[in-house]
């Protein structure tokens, strides 16, 4: 099974797409970008992968795949924008993931709007792995319009400096050198924000990994 086939059919036994949420890319070595087909549903991506999967060129433009005739997903903005961003900054990253996990969706409703900086030192404060996993933290945007060429454009913007960003009502998006590693990155935030979630709902946050502990996690990251 393909990487592309894997983390799509882990997406969706989380629970972390519904109807047609989520996709995902990987710029290829030959530099076209592996995407998601617009209006598919996640849990169809191993089965048909003929029909699910295509590539497009930097612009967007069709190369291979999407049998049945359809188009590149509707966040093709978002992940081209960033992996185009990525690859001229001259990164290692090469895969952005985007879906819907609930318990940072519900934080964000719960605590109401964050900057990215309160958002990373709350999820990095839950759990020791964090600083590991996602060392550059979190980035936050304001609501906007799923697609939007504003919402492309803001994450991709994020990326240059974080390894997941936070749409509010959304979702997460993340980035990796493989799309593996955006999926754990979204796996431990989710956990993080899972905790910080259940805190709230009993007695509140009563206790933050000390600082010094965080940072000597995320100086532990490769
Ligand atoms: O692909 O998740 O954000 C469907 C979406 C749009
Ligand atoms: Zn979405």
């Amino acid at each position: 099974m393909s990487q592309a086939a894997y983390v799509c059919d882990e997406l969706y036994r989380r629970g972390w797409t519904e109807a047609i949420g989520g996709n995902v890319s990987l710029r290829m070595e030959c530099g076209g970008t592996l995407v998601t087909v617009s209006g598919c549903r996640i849990a169809d991506v191993s089965s048909d992968p003929q029909r699910c999967l295509g590539v497009v060129d930097s612009q967007g433009e069709v190369v291979s795949g999407f049998a049945g005739g359809g188009c590149p997903t509707s966040e093709l903005g978002s992940h081209l924008t960033t992996l185009n961003m990525l690859e001229a900054d001259g990164r290692c990253e090469r895969a952005m993931l985007h879906c819907h996990p609930p318990a940072i969706l519900a934080l964000g409703v719960t605590l109401g709007e964050m900057t990215g900086e309160a958002l990373t030192e709350l999820l990095w404060s839950m759990h020791t792995e964090c600083g590991l996993i996602f060392p550059r933290g979190v980035g936050a945007l304001g609501a906007m319009v799923p697609g939007s060429e504003e919402l492309g454009a803001k994450t991709a913007e994020q990326f240059k400096t974080r390894d997941l960003v936070f749409w509010p009502h959304h979702g997460l998006a993340a980035i990796g050198k493989t799309l593996v590693e955006a999926y754990d990155r979204i796996d431990m935030a989710e956990k993080a924000a899972g905790i910080a979630l259940a805190a709230l709902q009993a007695s509140g946050i009563n206790s933050k990994l000390p600082e010094a502990i965080v940072n000597a996690t995320r100086a532990m990251a490769k």
